[in-house]
């Protein structure tokens, strides 16, 4: 069994064979298909930018896919960057999101720089679309004032995890995968969709 992780950013796709390692499947990402036309995420919701990826790569590759469309939302910043974490200082670069973010809640003190890091992940199989299975996943925290960590990738080093005292990027890969929304959103999953994968 082969799932293509339609994902080009390189945080993901670590994360996903990590937690795929333990299953006898092939897992490949963008990067096994060069060839590939950059997909534009112009849905409204997570969802549908998840969709649009992995109903799109399915049917070029007739392959299962599964896409992964995540952000952070702040609460202060009424919700923001959200769908659009990725271009939130213009093109996608992680160093300028975060000093964006930053600077964005400068003197907003802890108690209100709370924030929900959230992730949906879509699979898809080549030619049906109404068979699409859908799942999210949560965690939340608060975002600190200076970057923590150098583990991870994106927003990690500013996302602090209470219980754990420790921001995302102070963790170990598998103690984020323990807490994280990707985490969360694959454990959602974890008794449903090997039927999937297998139903015709
Ligand atoms: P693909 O669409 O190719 O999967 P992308 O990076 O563009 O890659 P998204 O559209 O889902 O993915 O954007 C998610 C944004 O949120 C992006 O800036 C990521 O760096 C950030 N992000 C997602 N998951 C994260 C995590 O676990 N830790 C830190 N930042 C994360």
């Amino acid at each position: 069994n082969t799932v293509v992780i339609a994902t080009r950013n390189a945080g993901k796709a670590r994360e996903f064979q990590a937690m795929f390692a333990a299953d006898r499947l092939r897992v490949k990402t963008l990067k096994d298909f060069p060839d590939l036309p950059e997909i534009e995420e112009t849905g409204k919701t997570f969802e549908e930018n998840a969709r649009l990826k992995a109903d799109k790569i399915a049917q070029i590759l007739n392959l299962p896919v599964l896409a992964d469309d995540s952000g952070l939302q702040v609460a202060a910043l009424h919700g923001r960057p959200g769908i659009y974490s990725a271009r939130y200082a213009g093109d996608h670069n992680d160093a300028a999101n975060n000093a964006k973010l930053l600077f964005e809640l400068s003197g907003v003190p802890q108690e209100k720089r709370n924030a929900t890091f959230h992730t949906t992940l879509v699979f898809a199989k080549p030619n049906q679309p109404t068979k699409d299975l859908v799942v999210e996943g949560e965690v939340k925290g608060v975002i600190l004032g200076i970057p923590r960590g150098d583990n991870g990738f994106g927003y990690d080093p500013l996302f602090l995890v209470p219980a754990l005292n420790k921001s995302l990027a102070e963790l170990t890969e598998a103690e984020k995968n323990q807490v994280s929304h990707r985490g969360n959103a694959l454990r959602h999953l974890e008794k449903v969709w090997r039927d999937w994968l297998n139903q015709k």
